[in-house]
């Protein structure tokens, strides 16, 4: 406890724009249901930040549209940034609907073409139906990127920690795709504005539930980003198309590309031994920094999630990442039950912290 009064409190970038992303429904089962990716996750958890006094809170300047087109196709984030204006220019009732795609470019599609229609090229640019595109999505994910740079800038001036919090997630975000509730990848575009800054290899570690599919995509044929990460297995768990062991990276990424998949209903005991060789791994890639992709649907109670984590098994989760040595970037992802996220992902922070 001492050392929280020697040392500075964590730099917390909290994305003060984030409710302007609010979406209505995700398709799910053949029908409309209210989105499980909600305002509220995040309150919470800058609620509980304030009532345990941990960190100080502050909110980011722009981010330079130059670095996250260094992860992102330009076409693809043109696309995004004026998507909702085409959405209502197709018929002015759309303003109270969400714009989410009935189509997609499968195999023997030309994907090369860009299509006139919204409606094609919403289908071209995304993986699924449950990610909604509201008015202020482009807003409030350009602000939850730029939130996730003034954390890495941090660590560049040599913070051991810092927490971006912020919403929509990101790590299913591809080069040029959105979809589980992702638009931009925040975890890549810190490693990369790291990397940017000189930071010869950066590893993203990926605790959320789901498997980072956009985030291995984007770095899977690069070896100064290494990318583990502890996942449901594809198998059976979302995103299903992307999350296998034998997936290793390719080209002059081989090797950089670390999947470890567990079986839905596994708990901390075993989900803490992944976590120790991931970390392993990361330190024999020689990273010098690290950013954690966190999402919290590990948690027993997660409505759309299957691992068996408790609240206090979140406390050793930070300090097993702190115990790496390097000094890490936190990005707040997933995590569904709302009521608990709070405790959650401030309990990985202070295990972090007082390691
Ligand atoms: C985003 B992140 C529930 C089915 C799952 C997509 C899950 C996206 C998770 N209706 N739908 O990784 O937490
Ligand atoms: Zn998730």
């Amino acid at each position: 406890m001492l050392r929280t009064i020697h040392n500075p409190p964590m730099r917390i970038f909290h994305n003060d724009r984030h409710s302007l992303h609010h979406g209505r429904h995700e398709m799910f089962r053949g029908e409309l249901v209210p989105c499980f990716e909600v305002p509220a996750r995040a309150d919470l958890v800058l609620e509980e930040l304030k009532a345990r006094g941990f960190g100080r809170v502050e909110s980011a300047a722009g981010v330079d549209i130059g670095l996250i087109e260094r992860v992102h196709a330009p076409r693809y984030l043109q696309f995004l940034s004026t998507a909702w204006q085409e959405w209502i220019a197709l018929d002015p009732a759309n303003a109270g609907r969400d714009a989410l795609p009935s189509y997609w470019p499968i195999r023997t599609f030309r994907t090369d073409v860009l299509p006139a229609s919204f409606a094609a090229r919403l289908g071209l640019f995304s993986f699924d139906a449950g990610s909604p595109i509201t008015a202020g999505t482009w807003d409030a994910a350009r602000h939850g990127a730029a939130c996730a740079v003034a954390g890495a800038q941090r660590l560049l001036e040599g913070d051991r920690g810092a927490f971006a919090l912020t919403r929509p997630p990101g790590h299913h975000a591809g080069p040029d795709f959105f979809g589980g509730y992702c638009f931009i990848n925040n975890a890549a575009v810190a490693a990369q504005a790291l990397r940017d800054a000189g930071v010869a290899r950066v590893a993203v570690l990926d605790v959320d539930y789901h498997h980072g599919n956009g985030t291995q995509a984007i770095f899977y044929e690069r070896s100064d980003v290494f990318f583990a990460s502890l996942h449901g297995d594809p198998h059976t768990e979302y995103p299903y198309y992307l999350g296998y062991a034998d997936e290793r990276g390719a080209g002059a990424g081989l090797g950089s590309n670390l999947n470890l998949p567990l079986q839905r209903g596994t708990g901390f005991e075993v989900w803490r031994e992944a976590l120790g060789s991931a970390l392993h791994a990361i330190r024999d890639a020689g990273a010098e920094m690290l950013v954690v992709s966190l999402g919290l649907d590990t948690f027993e109670a997660d409505p759309i999630a299957g691992f068996r984590l408790r609240s206090e098994d979140y406390l050793r989760m930070g300090e097993d990442i702190a115990a790496a040595g390097l000094p890490a970037l936190f990005v707040f992802e997933g995590g569904y039950a709302v009521a608990d996220v709070g405790v959650n992902a401030v309990n990985v922070l202070e295990g972090f912290e007082q390691r």
